[in-house]
């Protein structure tokens, strides 16, 4: 299990070495009868020489890895919760870690109960009703800011709150990042920076913390990790039933994001017209592909059918007879070349006269070369010729636009 899997995240982690990092100086105490403290942790390793190794740190209320400290019974590799509550230092321990394996460790306290929780589900509980007690320790992750109590890890999501989240709310909001502020959210740092000495307040409180003890680079920085990004290659669902590039979309881990319906005459009713990211591109497995799907050749009420006319090249016409002629024109066609002939100047889509909308297929007057899109009126008396675009022969299921 990796923390991008399960937050569908970016990918910045950090490892907290020796003394990790202090922020928040301003940060009175949580509020004084409700608090949540809430980290996923991935332990390297448990200190032996210490009583604990602290995640996160804020004066008299810790949630830290109890690595043989005399008031958690459970014993090293638990889950240790403490706060000064009515005066007196209060400890729960419960929860065994396991080390290289992401956790998510929770305490709580509502002024009724203090609880303890390891991937959503309460281990240890007391009953309590008295006040927390407050104060302007300096908020550190990773480490304690006044004795040195280093956590061996990798640490992510640390999330404070004034408030005591539900076993409920924990288990919903913990495999998901948040979006921002939340009710009761004091200070909320995702590290997803990757690189840098700061790491952003994602609360909306303004809250960003420096590795280490300051902004410079030093021995007590963490380290940021990146973990493995996951990636795959996106499918080309173009011109599939919706169905159908929904199931490959799944099918190749990714998620299927907003599909909006617009008409389209050369795709059928509720197939792909166009897809984002592109067929082929590799992604994160956690990007959603977004779909324009067809709703078929008209806007509404005409006739939905997809019919067209079949040109065999050698002598069938469609033949429309005089129109007026107008000193402004615009013509214009799908099309689906089957072929270009080589025997002709061109392959008339719409001929009017000295009016032409067509393929050439000679050089001559299209210094373009054959297979592009001519253009050709009079204009002024004068035989004007514009040549380009390449056409392609035998497009599967595409016609072109003039
Ligand atoms: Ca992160
Ligand atoms: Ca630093």
């Amino acid at each position: 299990m990796t923390i991008v899997s399960r937050l569908r995240a970016p990918m910045a982690v950090m490892i907290l070495g020796m003394t990790g990092f202090h922020g928040l100086p301003a940060l009175a105490g949580p509020d004084t009868r409700q608090a949540t403290f809430e980290a996923w942790i991935n332990p390297a390793s448990i200190s032996n020489t210490k009583s604990q190794d602290r995640v996160i740190s804020k004066g008299v209320v810790e949630l830290m890895v109890s690595s043989g400290d005399s008031g958690c019974a459970a014993g090293a590799g638990h889950v240790q919760w403490r706060a000064t509550i009515g005066g007196v230092d209060r400890r729960l321990c419960g929860g065994a870690l396991s080390l290289n394996n992401w956790q998510h460790i929770a305490g709580t306290y509502d002024g009724a109960q203090f609880r303890l929780y390891v991937n959503g589900v309460q281990v240890a509980s007391m009953a309590r009703s008295g006040t927390l007690a407050t104060n302007n320790a300096n908020l550190v992750v990773g480490n304690a800011a006044a004795i040195s109590r280093p956590f061996h890890g990798t640490i992510e999501e640390v999330r404070i709150w004034s408030r005591a989240l539900s076993a409920a709310e924990l288990q919903a909001n913990m495999n998901v990042e948040l979006p921002g502020a939340q009710a009761g959210l004091l200070a909320y740092y995702r590290f997803n920076e990757g690189d840098g000495q700061t790491v952003g307040d994602g609360s909306g409180n303004g809250r960003d913390a420096v590795l280490g003890s300051d902004a410079t680079v030093q021995a007590t920085d963490p380290s940021w990790v990146q973990t493995v990004t996951i990636s795959t290659t996106v499918p080309e669902v173009v011109g599939h039933p919706r169905a159908t590039a929904s199931s490959m979309i799944l099918g190749a881990g990714l998620t299927l994001g907003t599909v909006n319906e617009t008409p389209s005459i050369i795709v059928p009713t509720a197939s792909v017209i166009s897809q984002s990211p592109s067929g082929g591109t590799s992604v994160p497995d956690w990007l959603t592909v977004n779909l324009f799907v067809s709703s078929g050749p008209t806007t509404g009420g005409g006739n939905p059918r997809e019919t067209y006319l079949m040109f065999d090249g050698t002598d069938d016409r469609v033949h429309a007879g005089n129109l007026a002629q107008a000193s402004r024109i615009t013509f214009e066609a799908w099309i689906n070349p089957a072929s270009i002939s080589n025997t002709k100047a061109q392959n008339r889509v719409i001929s009017k006269g000295a009016f032409e909308l067509m393929v050439s297929t000679a050089s001559t007057g299209c210094s373009a070369g054959a297979g592009h899109v001519q253009w050709r009126a009079r204009i002024g008396g004068v035989d004007r010729r514009l040549c380009g675009g390449a056409v392609a022969e035998q497009l599967a299921a595409h016609r072109r636009h003039l």
